[in-house]
């Protein structure tokens, strides 16, 4: 028998069909956020934007508080919880998309699955104090994304023997600890976290590999949208990465990725739709 993985992710009110892939779109909320210059930290426009990105066909966005930026100042759960929560209330109810929550703190998590969140996103994958039960009470489905160490300081020095079977057997344990709070694997997603203790070499080296990661029978998410990787082959700043991003949009599509993060929703949905063009195209 072969295991199949299910083709729908439920997330609350809402479902995510597996059968084909899907874009998230980033809304960052904090001051700091290199991307939007801190001109979304107002709400109004943050809800302009997650409305501009759910017609433009994201079915996902994703809403971060904490900037995972190496040196980016700490926030505490209150106000990230400021932040995130009057983001996650208004957009659940006026946008038919599955508001995600890019956190790793557990009243943020608890808060938002009760505001109508539909994913909780982790780039710690659960493993703060208390974030694992805070999980695993909201019945929500989770994103597990490999880093190692703390934002802070994961970019001294990496060092990785056979980086995929190392973020293989990261996921392994963090699916044991989730099974044993009662988090079903059913519920979770994996995210083999580019650019996150990873150089420029780990993070090709990760990408070219992204077949081998399908092994675990979850769907993959992968964020790559304008970061460094790009960055350092193409020797451009974060504003004209778009063609880059576009580029890996593409072949983590041929390599099964069925979670896309992106900032551009709508170029990364001309990747996509064309993507599945090609895919469902038969011979006449
Ligand atoms: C991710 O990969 N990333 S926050 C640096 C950049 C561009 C973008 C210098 N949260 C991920 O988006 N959650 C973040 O260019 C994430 N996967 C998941 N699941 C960092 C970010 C970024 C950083």
């Amino acid at each position: 028998m072969y295991a199949t993985m299910q083709p729908v992710l439920r997330c609350g009110k809402r479902h995510l069909d597996l059968n084909h892939a899907h874009v998230m779109g980033i809304l960052n909320v904090t001051p700091d956020s290199f991307s939007d210059g801190g001109h979304y930290t107002q709400i109004d426009t943050a809800v302009r934007r997650a409305q501009s990105m759910c017609a433009l066909g994201a079915s996902i966005i994703d809403i971060g508080g904490e900037s995972t930026r190496p040196g980016a100042a700490p926030v505490s759960a209150q106000q990230e919880l400021d932040r995130v929560a009057p983001l996650v209330e208004i957009i659940s109810r006026e946008c038919d998309v599955i508001v995600s929550v890019d956190t790793s703190t557990p009243a943020v998590i608890r808060e938002s699955a009760r505001l109508g969140a539909g994913l909780i996103n982790d780039v710690r994958a659960l493993q703060r104090e208390g974030a694992l039960d805070a999980a695993a009470a909201t019945h929500l489905p989770v994103c597990l994304m490999h880093m190692r160490g703390e934002p802070q300081t994961m970019q001294d020095e990496p060092f990785y023997t056979d980086i995929a079977a190392e973020v293989i057997s990261f996921w392994q344990e963090r699916i044991r600890a989730c099974e044993q709070v009662g988090i079903s694997a059913e519920r979770i997603v994996l995210d083999p976290g580019f650019g996150f203790a990873k150089n420029t070499q780990h993070n090709y080296e990760l990408f070219q590999r992204l077949p081998e990661l399908l092994s675990v029978q979850r769907p993959l998410l992968v964020g790559v949208s304008r970061k460094s990787m790009i960055g350092n082959v193409l020797h451009k700043p974060v504003e004209q990465r778009l063609s880059g991003s576009l580029a890996l949009a593409v072949m983590a599509l041929e390599r099964g990725a069925k979670i896309l993060r992106v900032h551009d929703v709508a170029e990364t949905m001309d990747v996509l739709n064309i993507f599945n063009a090609v895919c469902s195209a038969a011979k006449e």
